[in-house]
């Protein structure tokens, strides 16, 4: 055992002695070889072979996500969505800016925690995957025929967008709620005043129709902490439960101040309830600003519109929408389990693992059995939803995901272990380390009615000792395991990129054959999309200069530019002109402030450039398209201000056949 874990223990019992909690140290840690040559088979995806299953990994703090396969762990690709991406100009070029337009501006970078699948009936469909910005609080859509995302909706009234994006049976929402409560609207009031102004809220965002992203309603709640959801599903249909701490509201001293009460609370929320609170007109506009971008479909050039108002409902005014389920202590996960019976809390400073009866619920709900009101919000006793506790599970449970074969399985990150316990029984049934102190885990379709199975992902915050060094920032780690036999076993550690917190898999037969290979030209509607090389030119507009560039195996057109001048803003829009699949060209210019371009197939996108000095620029293809790649370049002369330098644009000694529109 290294020594490294056997401190963890000893920190995990130091703090469980805090919170007044009696734990046997887990006996059976295995070595850290776990497995060796018999494991790596398992594991190994021979030269030319694919992976069982797509991953989609969070990026944490990258704001991006990282794309997967498993069980080999190679990392497939990176889909920029909430930070700027230098790599392929995402959130540089002029089409792609618009998507990270926000009511607090333009905003560069976010802090990516959840994905989820897009599903129908309860099991993932393979069309989309929705994720969460937790700074600026926005939730994304990605498409999985392009791996782009193609959507972005803005949430007003949140800080800390955290219980989000977690999805409904059939995509109806997709939910957001805030981690930070702050005065609804906004405004300018003392912090000490917390409690009497600071509000929750919880959005419900349909989710169903692309483009169209936008907030059904939004319930305005007690000031808590919110942090992570479910939908139900079976006898829980039409539920979503959020996990909420900081029920004492305090405003200082969190980790103190906010550990205060012996339980907080799970809310349940009936959104078909409330959509008939809706439609019976019990909603109010609020002015609010907020902005939801698109990528048009067949201009591939983002719109980014702003929204003015949001409809809000309050759970005093709509009896039956909310109720609280008190579960100790501070829960960070909330999951329900395949049947849908079944809502695990992860109570992170809980000794047990309480886990709450969807039918007892109801039956509670129906015989008024509360202990109390907040807010119009009754309060149910914690033993009239109670299914059971799970006894001496390990330190710091976080988060649980199912096998659909009767077996829950918690993250506990104090303990840094996974553990797996039987449903009805709550029986602890095996435990096996992680390299350390997991945060979420990850089942194939965990969170659905019918799970994969067969493998469980732990993604670590801290990895220590596991790879070579890397200066002060180590490689954060995800740990493979197979959970096909009673037994977990630990198959592969894989670097990933950024942090992960939570993540998707999905077998990659639902995925692979809806591959987009490329953009149709002839259905390019881009502004200035060129789709033959005589349409290419330039054309001077102020000091503002536009080139129509085309961009094909192995050059561009034109490729020898003259008469700009310093100070002009040059717009490059260049149009890959193949129609084919994996051929995308490059486009960067010498002293260019922001990025290069990389241009799929079939689209076209501009890259914006200010020369500040006379000089002969040259611009090249980044990406290695054919064996004369290295000859795809070109020359931009750029003249002092004022000068008569004619405009022109030529490719070998010729300008465009036809210069319409020049
Ligand atoms: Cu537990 Cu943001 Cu889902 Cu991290 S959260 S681990
Ligand atoms: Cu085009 Cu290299």
């Amino acid at each position: 055992m290294p020594s490294l874990s056997r401190n963890r223990l000893i920190l995990g019992a130091a703090l469980l002695g805090a919170v007044g909690i009696g734990y046997a140290c887990a006996g059976n840690r295995t070595s850290s070889l776990a497995g060796g040559a018999g494991n790596a088979q398992r594991t190994y995806v021979a030269p030319g072979e694919y992976d069982e299953l797509y991953a989609f990994l969070s990026g944490g703090f990258s704001g991006q996500v990282g794309v997967y396969g498993i069980p080999s762990g190679r990392l497939l690709k990176v889909i920029p969505v909430f930070s700027q991406n230098a790599e392929n100009g995402w959130g540089y070029s002029e089409e792609t800016k618009p998507m990270l337009e926000t009511s607090y501006g333009f905003i560069p970078w976010d802090d990516l925690h959840h994905t989820a699948l897009s599903q129908t009936n309860g099991e993932d469909d393979g069309r989309w995957l929705f994720v969460n910005g937790n700074n600026t609080p926005r939730v994304a859509r990605v498409d999985l025929t392009t791996f782009e995302t193609s959507e972005i909706l803005e949430i007003p009234n949140a800080a800390g967008n955290h219980a989000s994006p977690f999805v409904t049976e059939n995509t109806e929402y997709i939910v957001s709620s805030t981690r930070f409560s702050i005065p609804v609207p906004n405004r300018d009031v003392p912090i000490a005043e917390y409690k009497a102004q600071f509000r929750g809220q919880i959005s419900f965002i349909t989710a169903n129709q692309p483009g169209k992203m936008d907030i059904a309603f939004q319930l305005i709640v007690p000031g808590f902490n919110y942090d992570l959801a479910r939908a139900g599903k079976g006898p829980s249909a039409g539920w979503m439960f959020f996990s909420s701490y900081n029920t004492e509201q305090a405003n200082t001293l969190l980790e103190v101040n906010a550990s205060q009460n012996d339980k907080d609370y799970i809310a349940a929320v009936n959104y078909r309830a409330a959509e008939a609170c809706v439609r019976q007109g019990k909603g109010r506009r609020a002015q609010v600003d907020y902005r939801h971008n698109h990528m048009d479909e067949f201009t591939r050039t983002a719109i980014s519109e702003r929204k003015t108002s949001v409809l809000q409902i309050t759970p005093a005014d709509c009896p039956g929408v909310m109720y609280f389920l008190p579960t100790p202590k501070s829960p960070h996960g909330a999951d329900v389990d395949p049947t849908g019976e079944y809502i695990v809390a992860g109570g992170k400073l809980a000794s047990v693992i309480p886990v709450h009866s969807a039918t007892k619920m109801l039956a509670a709900i129906e015989a008024k059995e509360f202990e109390g009101e907040l807010e119009g919000i009754p309060v149910l006793k914690y033993n009239a939803t109670l299914a059971g506790e799970v006894k001496e599970p390990g330190l710091g449970p976080l988060h649980t995901e199912f096998d659909g074969q009767g077996y829950a399985y918690t993250s506990m990150f104090l303990s840094s272990e996974i553990v797996k316990w039987k449903l009805g029984t709550w029986e602890v049934v095996d435990r096996q380390p992680t390299y350390y102190s997991v945060g979420h885990l990850m089942i194939p379709g965990g969170g659905t009615r019918k799970p994969y199975g067969r493998y469980a992902l732990a993604m670590n915050k801290i990895t220590k000792d596991r790879y070579l060094p890397t200066g002060p920032e180590l490689a954060h780690s995800a740990q493979l395991y197979d959970i096909s036999g009673e037994r977990m076993e630990l198959l592969l550690d894989f670097p990933t990129h950024g942090e992960p917190h939570y993540a998707n898999a999905i077998e990659a037969s639902k995925v692979r054959e809806n591959q987009k290979r490329f953009y149709a030209l002839a259905e390019n509607r881009h502004a200035r999309v060129i789709r033959a090389e005589r349409e290419s030119g330039i054309e001077r507009r102020g000091n503002v200069v536009h080139v129509r560039m085309a961009s094909i195996r192995s050059h561009f057109t034109p490729d020898n530019i003259e008469g700009v001048q310093v100070g002009d803003t040059v717009l490059f829009h260049v149009t890959n002109l193949e129609q084919d699949w994996d051929v995308p060209h490059g486009f960067a210019i010498l002293g260019a402030q922001n990025a290069e371009l990389l241009i799929m197939p079939g689209e076209t996108r501009t890259l914006r450039w200010v020369p500040l000095k006379v000089g002969v620029y040259p611009f090249y293809c980044t990406d290695f398209c054919s064996a004369l790649h290295q000859e795809m370049q070109g020359y931009v002369r750029v003249s002092a201000r004022g000068s008569n330098v004619a405009l022109s644009a030529t490719t070998n000694n010729r300008a465009p056949q036809r210069a319409g529109g020049n």
